[in-house]
């Protein structure tokens, strides 16, 4: 047992300019834990609420400091379950999801430390997984549109993904060479390669079908792409949902629920898409429910805003078959203990596991890539191979890899 003697938290800066929180958590035997939050532009609307980084700052330094205070460091249940319940709210919109999850992973990046243990071990252990670890497959988003780019792309990101089979190094390179073919391929076309918010190229002029051919375009230049490399999606497709319908701007194109159906069987038949996100918004259940039946057995249908990390939502859910993989963001809930119970739930379910960043990051922070590694995520997902805050995520899932392998 080792108390935790000490909670701090100042503001800092994010990938988008933007202020957010780092908090400090200190331990009686001197462990440090130290955890900043990153922040969406495209949320999902049960995601746990955020309050003012100043609000935070002043609550985290005195409200969560005295009751966390003295409680022990390897209770992590306990350490959640007072956050949650000095809160009292459903969405955590008295402390703040990122007040309460900066303590929440601050503490047990202490506890670790305290162990003097890898974070990811620590949290292996903490998540009961007994399984071999292994480094889930990165998705490289490396052509941003919709809230994270000011082009005129609809689509959110567009992602190469390694086969499965590859270990990690040799997916990495992959997604480094893809990415700079395809800076190549857009300077040569007279395209702007400037970048958006999660590092991916933000040119203007595509549609979801042209930007798809270049980058299959690039990436079969040097892999077979099929085979060695898939395409994937999040569509994001609340942020192009018009009143009545979606709208994809850059066609002119107004689709009602079906023919966004139709429409994605286009792209389905000529590319080879294994990973589709946020297909519709989070309340058009007829869409979900199409596509999940009609493509479910060779697809991952991906959900993000609809579940929002929340276990109770995803146990809603269940018997409606909309979705057969989610994304994990730790900060769409606000604490490990309910991320750790969504990841069981989805499990259980036969759910594939996709750990992802936050399109407004730090560098500071690599929580995600040892969760991801100590749940057995199948996927991880954090943006373009360029850009501090982005890479520091892969970096540190090689730097696992590394470590893994020697013990093996
Ligand atoms: C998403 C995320 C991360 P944001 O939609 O999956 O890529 O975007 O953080 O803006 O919600
Ligand atoms: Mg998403």
């Amino acid at each position: 047992m080792t108390k935790i003697k000490d909670i701090d938290c100042h503001k800092i800066v994010n990938s988008r300019g933007d202020w957010t929180i780092q908090t400090r958590v200190v331990l009686e035997d001197g462990s440090v834990g130290i955890q900043t939050i990153p922040d969406g532009a495209s949320k999902g609307k049960k995601e746990a609420v955020y309050v003012t980084p100043e609000k935070s700052v002043e609550l985290v330094t005195h409200v969560i400091k005295e009751a966390i205070t003295g409680i022990d460091a390897f209770d992590q249940g306990k350490i959640d379950r007072t956050l949650v319940e000095i809160d009292g709210t459903e969405n955590k919109k008295h402390l703040g999801a990122n007040s309460i999850l900066s303590v929440s992973l601050a503490s047990s990046k202490a506890a670790a430390q305290s162990k003097n243990i890898p974070l990811y071990k620590y949290l292996a252990e903490l998540y009961k997984n007994t399984e071999k670890l292994v480094i889930p497959t990165p998705v490289f988003n490396i052509l941003n549109g919709g809230k994270h780019a000011s082009n005129d792309l609809s689509f959110q990101e567009f992602m190469v993904i390694p086969a499965k089979k590859l270990p990690f190094d040799e997916q990495y390179e992959m997604g480094v060479n893809i990415y700079h073919t395809l800076e190549k391929n857009l300077e040569k076309a007279g395209q702007d390669v400037g970048v958006g918010d999660e590092g991916g190229f933000a040119p203007n002029g595509l549609n979801p079908k042209t930007a798809l051919e270049f980058i299959k375009d690039s990436a079969s230049e040097k892999y077979k792409v099929g085979t060695d490399v898939f395409l994937g999606m999040d569509v994001a497709a609340d942020s192009f949902k018009d009143v009545m319908n979606y709208f994809i701007e850059e066609e002119g194109l107004h689709l009602s629920t079906d023919g966004l159906v139709d429409y994605y069987r286009e792209l389905l038949k000529h590319n080879p898409i294994i990973y589709l996100e946020d297909p519709f918004y989070e309340e058009d259940f007829d869409g979900w429910k199409k596509i999940y039946k009609e493509f479910a057995s060779n697809l991952m249908v991906v959900a993000d805003d609809l579940t929002v990390t929340n276990p109770l939502i995803l146990e809603e859910l269940l018997p409606m078959k909309l979705h057969n993989a989610v994304i994990v963001k730790p900060n769409q809930v606000g604490s490990l203990t309910e991320t750790f119970e969504f990841i069981r739930i989805a499990k259980e379910n036969n759910m594939m596991i996709t750990v992802s960043h936050r399109s407004g990051d730090t560098a500071e922070d690599t929580f995600i890539a040892d969760l991801a590694v100590a749940v057995g995520a199948d996927f991880f997902k954090s943006g373009a191979p360029a850009r501090g805050e982005r890479v520091a995520k892969y970096n540190r899932l090689m730097e696992i890899f590394l470590d893994l392998k020697e013990i093996t």
